[in-house]
């Protein structure tokens, strides 16, 4: 069984993970507002990308013997941000290196609980926020290289079109596995 401060924080986690997926979709409508089908696309795929992350630790407690506990998500807040592609992407990029964080803060009281379950646990997370952080600043990148030229901005979209959408729930138990 995991201690009651490692408990609670994999529980604050599940809305932290839940509001990034309300945030991605807060985005992906925002983006179809402004006429960047390609960037809603991708906005809605890493919704349910979310959805997956909160699944896993929803799990994960549930499997070793723990109490979920489910709590208010905040409105999404995107503000000035959302007038553009790259505001977008800018928010994004922000809000992963945070979500980063808390894995780190989450990993760091696993091991200072002895808790090897948990620390193996969030492996998975680690290398997943790994990846999240590098995809987005690609696209800040592209999206500053552009600026000012809407055929890059089209070409962009495309490209971010072709997202393959992803599933809903990735987990059965919360067992780290890709
Ligand atoms: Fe759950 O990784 Fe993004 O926020």
């Amino acid at each position: 069984m995991q201690s009651d401060a490692v408990e609670a924080a994999l529980n604050k986690q599940i809305n932290e993970e839940l509001y990034s997926a309300y945030l991605y979709l807060a985005m992906s409508a925002r983006a179809e507002r402004l006429g960047l089908p390609g960037f809603g696309h991708w906005f809605k795929s890493q919704y349910h990308e979310e959805l997956g992350h909160a699944d896993r630790f929803y799990s994960y407690i549930l499997e070793r013997d723990g109490d979920v506990s489910l709590d208010a998500i905040a409105r999404p807040e995107i503000g000035d941000n959302g007038e553009t592609a790259l505001g977008l992407f800018e928010t994004s990029l922000a809000h992963e290196q945070y979500i980063s964080d808390s894995i780190f803060n989450l990993k760091d009281l696993a091991r200072k609980e002895s808790d090897h379950a948990t620390d193996v646990f969030l492996e998975w997370f680690v290398r997943e926020q790994i990846e999240e952080e590098a995809s987005v600043r690609t696209v800040v990148d592209q999206l500053k290289l552009v600026q000012g030229q809407p055929n890059g901005l089209f070409m962009i979209d495309r490209e971010l079109a072709a997202r393959p959408a992803a599933n809903v729930i990735t987990s059965g138990l919360g067992v780290a596995r890709d």
